[in-house]
């Protein structure tokens, strides 16, 4: 008679080597032809509340719905997302589980702090390829990257912060704020001094209020923080702070103050409160490199920066909320200084 506990585990034993057999087999039949590709997303945090993360994956699939309505469905491409959560302490090996795994040919992730990740796991297993977004890696023959000029896009996001700020009152404190999530480099040495060029565009006196949540997900941290902002004098805010943003939009709307949203068009989510948009394309991103990968010519070993000009980054001016909440002439002179940006007289270079 068998050991109840071996006859519990047998279908687990079976299940590990029948997948580590099909994932070998998988890999084998990539190399030798495009049947059978497999996609893995890995989202370095939650896709709720962070809309880098939902443009990622819209794009990735988006791609691949495209690619398979266009093979028949002889050979199609799978996709998995998995979702490395809050703790980032953890990323590294999750992620090193999902390449020591051999089952997916491309692995595609967001987050400017993948670049150093991968290029650890890289060195472990060097046949890997990957697609990194919100990134830079340049060299290595496995590794795609792409990042935005973020220069640009908190640039347009400080211009307008300072023109509602100006309009404001007779005294303006010349303070505007920006609520973090959390300080990285791209954070403190791009997306910060970006938005205080951008309010010093409109006049020199500005100096920016800079608040750390402490994490991605703390609503009532981010509108403390707001809140208090707010009472200090600051009139308008830029929050970068995931599912923490809900908070600043909530303290902005008790204290009569103003929020520019960051990455997608926000007008919407508290219309008269979100008074700016400033926005990365990173689903067009997703979606574009994906193809490029899936037809065969996705330039590994180098490293993009796409911005205005290209198409990657913009400020929404077109949305009938923005319309209605901003005076015509804050517009005329934020469409103005775009127009600038756009046409190289003002030039924001990373
Ligand atoms: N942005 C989000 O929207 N949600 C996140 O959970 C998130 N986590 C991040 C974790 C780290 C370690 C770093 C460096 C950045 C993170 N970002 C996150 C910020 C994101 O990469 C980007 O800078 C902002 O979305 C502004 O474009």
């Amino acid at each position: 008679m068998k050991h109840p506990a071996s006859a519990a585990l047998a279908p687990i034993l079976v299940a590990a080597v029948f997948s580590l057999f099909t994932a070998c087999v998988k890999k084998n039949a990539q190399t030798n032809s495009s049947a059978g590709t497999s996609i893995g997303v890995f989202i370095p945090g939650v896709m709720s509340g962070s809309p880098v993360y939902e443009m990622l994956v819209e794009g990735v699939r988006a791609a691949v719905n495209r690619h398979n309505g266009a093979q028949g469905a002889a050979a199609p491409v799978e996709l998995t997302v998995i979702e490395g959560g809050y703790n980032q302490a953890e990323w590294e090996t999750k992620l090193t589980a999902m390449t020591a795994s051999f089952s997916y040919d491309l692995i595609v992730s967001s987050n400017p702090s993948l670049p150093d990740i991968v290029s650890h796991i890289s060195d472990r297993f060097p046949d890997q390829h990957f697609l990194l977004l919100d990134g830079r890696l340049e060299g290595n023959p496995r590794v795609y990257t792409l990042r935005y000029n973020q220069r640009e896009q908190s640039y347009m996001a400080g211009y307008m912060a300072a023109l509602i700020s100006e309009a404001a009152g007779p005294a303006p404190a010349r303070r505007v704020g920006l609520v973090a999530a959390q300080e990285y480099p791209v954070m403190n040495n791009v997306i910060l001094p970006g938005f205080l060029e951008g309010a010093r565009g409109v006049n020199g006196g500005y100096t920016v209020d800079f608040r750390i949540v402490g994490n991605w997900y703390d609503a009532a941290k981010a509108g403390e923080l707001a809140a208090d902002m707010i009472q200090g004098g600051v009139q308008v805010l830029l929050c970068i702070a995931g599912g923490a943003n809900e908070g600043v939009i909530h303290a902005a709307a008790e204290g009569g103050a103003r929020v520019i949203w960051f990455d997608t068009n926000g007008y919407g989510i508290r219309p008269g409160i979100v008074a700016g948009s400033s926005v990365l394309y990173q689903d067009k991103a997703a979606y574009t490199q994906m193809l490029r990968y899936l037809e065969g010519t996705l330039p590994f070993g180098t490293a993009e920066t796409l911005g205005l000009s290209e198409g990657y980054v913009d400020f929404i001016q077109d949305d009938p909320v923005y319309i209605e909440t901003v005076a015509p002439e804050l517009r005329e002179r934020q469409a103005s200084m775009i127009e600038r940006i756009r046409s190289g007289a003002l030039a924001l270079p990373l």
